[in-house]
């Protein structure tokens, strides 16, 4: 069988390109009623039922017979064993990988993750202070989306954030991989358990046990995951739900084709369902990318994964500009976006939404997937309209600080007291004017 990878053909100039268009973007986050109804079950289960639960779900779905969830734990000294078994060429990669994804994160923490005040002219003491979340989650996919890249991506931030617990969650097989527990062991996790599916999403929101309670989850899952993630969302935070991987790269035909079609595969493999876009105005340079298309995807071993992906998801769009692929950018607001542009800072003021921005012909979306520092957890299905990369912020709280100097409240408590009887609340008006000076 000869495997071709078509994706859809667009130009703005068509009639029904806006149709278009939107129904290629098209994806529904709806799961279905029999996966909420199982997941709803055992979440009651986990709840009422503890260790028992989770071990009886953990040894059904994924095949264990494990007679105790202690027996799933893996601590800090497995962790570190499996850093050091690794080749050193892994090894390497991977503390490279980890040091630039902290420097980012530390400058990320600096530049927006710090307390503040001021003293008005009264002085009142007015200011912000930010706390790290005491103990977080991290869901890892056990399976075939098994990305040490993610956990030091999902641990790092929390790491740099100051969290002093990091419970990581993996079902089996996943724990069996040495480079996935090598990243956990750099990026600081503190405990792992061998535990995947809804159950471990609930053990982490309620505690079991062997399970500590965690204030907030993060990190990808399957339907049943993200199903579960939903549901103990306000019991614990949780990061955001992900849809299939995104890319579109805009380019202006001077960008070796070649390199713009391996891009796009970049994203195709992940998964079937995965979209990647290109927006041109060359209609000879969208031809040549077909033409690279069409060489290079038979050399791939996720030839398959690749081709229905771009085929079902994939496009090819012609514009008329590149001030209108960057205004169509706008409107698919991807996950990832490259410029694949001679100017890339002309055409970066133009672009207001999307999960990362990669500027010119070297910045392949694959560094920032594994190691130029910026997270890769990103807003994806448009969301990049509202949120933001995954970040020290998400595991981070900030409390409001009120001091009101002796004169301050003087100010303030006719203020106060004068809003509080328009609203009823003598207690409220009465606490503000005991305060004043007679
Ligand atoms: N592109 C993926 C992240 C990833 N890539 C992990 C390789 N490994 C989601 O943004
Ligand atoms: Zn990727």
């Amino acid at each position: 069988m000869t495997l071709s990878a078509r994706p859809l053909r667009l130009s703005t100039t068509e009639g029904g390109f806006d149709a278009a268009l939107a129904a290629r973007l098209h994806w529904s986050a709806d799961t279905d009623a029999g996966i909420e109804k199982v997941v709803a079950d055992i979440i009651a289960d986990v709840r009422s039922r503890g260790d028992a639960a989770v071990l009886e779900y953990t040894n059904r779905f994924d095949r264990l017979a494990a007679t105790s969830l202690r027996e799933l734990e893996l601590g800090q000294a497995e962790m570190k064993a499996a850093f050091e078994g690794l080749p050193a060429r892994q090894r390497e990669a991977l503390e490279n990988a980890a040091r630039r994804v902290r420097s980012y994160h530390e400058a990320q923490k600096k530049a927006s993750g710090e307390s503040w005040s001021y003293r008005d002219a009264d002085g009142t003491l007015l200011g912000q202070k930010v706390t790290p979340v005491d103990r977080v989650g991290i869901y890892v996919p056990g399976g075939k989306a098994a990305y040490p890249s993610s956990v030091l991506m999902n641990a790092i931030p929390a790491q740099v954030a100051g969290v002093a617990e990091i419970i990581m969650v993996v079902p089996h097989p996943g724990a069996q991989n040495a480079l996935l527990l090598a990243a956990a062991w750099l990026a600081g996790a503190t405990r792992a358990f061998t535990i995947g599916g809804a159950q471990a999403v609930a053990a982490l929101a309620y505690g079991t046990e062997t399970v500590p309670r965690v204030d907030k989850v993060t990190g990808p899952g399957n339907a049943y995951v993200a199903s579960a993630k939903r549901r103990v969302f306000g019991q614990v935070g949780i990061d955001m739900i992900a849809g299939p991987s995104e890319i579109l790269v805009l380019a202006d035909g001077t960008t070796p084709a070649d390199w713009v079609a391996m891009d796009l595969f970049s994203q195709a493999e992940h998964d079937e369902l995965a979209q990647s876009i290109l927006l041109c105005p060359d209609a000879a340079y969208i031809d040549e990318v077909q033409r690279a298309i069409d060489r290079m995807l038979p050399e791939m071993p996720r030839a398959g994964i690749i081709a229905t992906s771009l085929t079902n998801r994939g496009a090819l769009i012609r514009t008329r500009s590149m001030e209108e692929a960057c205004e169509i950018s706008n409107r698919v607001a991807p996950e990832h976006l490259e410029i694949a542009s001679a100017d890339p800072h002309r055409w970066e003021p133009l672009l207001r939404h999307a999960g990362a921005i990669f500027l010119g012909a070297y910045t392949s979306e694959s560094l920032g997937d594994y190691c130029a520092g910026p997270n890769h957890v990103l807003p994806t299905s448009t969301t990049a309209r509202f949120s933001s990369p995954l970040g020290v912020y998400d595991f981070q709280k900030r409390s409001s600080l009120i001091e009101v100097s002796q004169a301050g409240a003087q100010v303030l408590g006719v203020i106060a007291a004068e809003l509080a009887y328009g609203e009823g609340l003598q207690a409220h008006a009465r606490a503000a004017e005991l305060r004043l000076k007679r």
